[in-house]
């Protein structure tokens, strides 16, 4: 290690707390430094991880003492920047928090600390014969404190809800050192305000989530998937309305043609069926018995009578289940060597086509020559709009070009009424354009509250707020 002040500081911090394990391996530190986004190059002065919360607690007190800078790692699966340490912080892993802590068969709820992987809970889950619903594609790294500190959605939130909706209870250490346990596996407790809400999606702001206690719910029943061709995105969102009333939908997703031909193209996939269609969407459904499927197959024959449907297959097996998701699943991975900038944009699920409309005709007038790909949870009324870097172009003249395409994007979703960030959060990327979803008086008073649990302003500083 340099002797600059930061790296002294970080020694001075590792000193004070015997104990915890550290790395400046740079080997540790550019995996750890980073996480899924790749517009900042990894600069900690430092890794550590601990292995419990009194080191947790006493890591951030010296920390506020020493003006260290910590920046909370987890699984390192976000796409907005959350978890990227470019400046000399100290980056917090809860790699060696993994301790699943307590299964409670009456409560239905699972204990765990921060660093469980996301499909251990799932998996603990259908041992108990219950279900963790919280479902997105990197479920086999992402950490549940990265899931909470960034709200996960993913691809069931249209049945089951977002990870908020599954806390139950919560331990937190906040900027001053303080462990907080917020709720304790309560279902009603109206003694005021809940803190652990101002905890999720607060991206390692206002303080280090060690535990969390998740609810589990029934097991799903047996489910079937469509896979569907449409036309437009007028005849997208009558499907939507007539699956959703003649089925129990429990994911309803979207993709473009250019997305399905970038998943085909990275994983050998065939075409899912003969016609080639604008759009297509991935629609799974409850399907307990034949009348299931009966009930399925007149409504996809009604879409077509209608003109809504193009083309479509319904899973005839769990395999196929499978095979069907992937090209959902994989997208993202697929364009990932771009590399993409992303956007994860929110409108009402009712201005879904008026925003898609629009955001087709502006990126046509400012960036013709950009392949942009969109995908997402529409059931939700969450697209992700990928834009991808010509190979030609350099990455700093891709970036700027990026910038100005978020300038007048963001512009239209607040026009609109949406949000910036639907499910990945701001981090380091959104940052800048956080008041094109919050108002000044909202952002000030975020400020104030970042304050009060954080004094010091170690936590995960440059994130989120301005
Ligand atoms: C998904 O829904 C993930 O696949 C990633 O949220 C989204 O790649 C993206 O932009
Ligand atoms: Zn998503």
């Amino acid at each position: 290690m340099n002797d600059n002040p930061v790296n002294a500081a970080a020694r001075a911090l590792s000193e004070a707390c015997p104990g915890l394990k550290t790395s400046a391996d740079p080997e540790v530190f550019e995996s750890h430094g980073q996480d899924w986004t790749r517009f900042r190059k990894p600069a900690p002065s430092l890794v550590v991880f601990p292995e419990n919360t009194e080191q947790v607690c006493k890591l951030v007190e010296v920390a506020a003492g020493l003006g260290v800078a910590l920046v909370p790692s987890g699984g390192r699966t976000g796409l907005s920047g959350g978890a990227v340490a470019a400046s000399g912080e100290v980056v917090v892993s809860f790699d060696r928090m993994r301790k699943v802590l307590e299964f409670d068969e009456v409560d239905r709820t699972v204990t765990v600390e921060a660093g469980v992987v996301t499909a251990t809970v799932q998996e603990l889950a259908r041992q108990k014969g219950l279900y963790y619903p919280v479902s997105f594609a990197s479920e086999g790294s992402s950490q549940v404190g990265g899931n909470i500190a960034t709200n996960a959605g993913g691809i069931r939130v249209l049945k089951y809800g977002l990870t908020r909706d599954r806390v139950v209870g919560m331990k937190v250490v906040t900027g001053r050192g303080e462990l907080l346990d917020l709720n304790r596996g309560l279902i009603k407790n109206a003694s005021g305000y809940d803190l652990r809400h101002l905890f999720i999606a607060s991206e390692g702001t206002l303080g280090l989530i060690v535990e969390a206690t998740l609810k589990l719910v029934d097991p799903p029943l047996p489910s079937r998937v469509l896979l569907l061709g449409v036309e437009s995105m007028d005849a997208l969102m009558k499907v939507f309305s007539a699956l959703r009333s003649a089925l129990e939908l429990s994911a309803f997703e979207f993709f473009t043609d250019r997305a399905l031909h970038h998943v085909r193209t990275a994983n050998n996939l065939p075409a899912p069926f003969d016609t080639s269609c604008p759009l297509y969407v991935i629609a799974e459904f409850d399907c307990a018995d034949d009348r299931g499927e009966e009930q399925a197959m007149e409504c996809f024959e009604h879409c077509l009578e209608q003109g809504w449907l193009l083309d479509g297959v319904i899973s005839q097996s769990d395999r196929q289940i499978e095979e069907l998701w992937r090209y959902r699943e994989g997208i993202s991975e697929s364009i990932s060597h771009f590399p993409p900038y992303k956007n994860d944009l929110s409108v009402r699920v009712s201005r879904v086509p008026e925003f898609l409309r629009r955001m087709n005709a502006l990126m046509e007038e400012i960036c013709p020559d950009f392949e942009v790909v969109w995908y997402g949870h529409i059931g939700d009324g969450n697209l992700h709009m990928n834009i991808l870097k010509p190979a030609q172009l350099e990455m700093s003249e891709f970036e700027s070009r990026s910038h100005e395409i978020s300038e007048k994007t963001y512009a239209l979703t607040q026009e609109i009424g949406g949000s910036i960030s639907a499910e990945h959060g701001i981090g380091l990327l959104k940052q800048p354009w956080l008041d094109r979803s919050r108002p000044p008086v909202e952002i000030e008073l975020m400020r104030e509250i970042k304050n009060v649990f954080d004094p010091a302003g170690i936590l995960n500083p440059g994130k989120l707020l301005p």
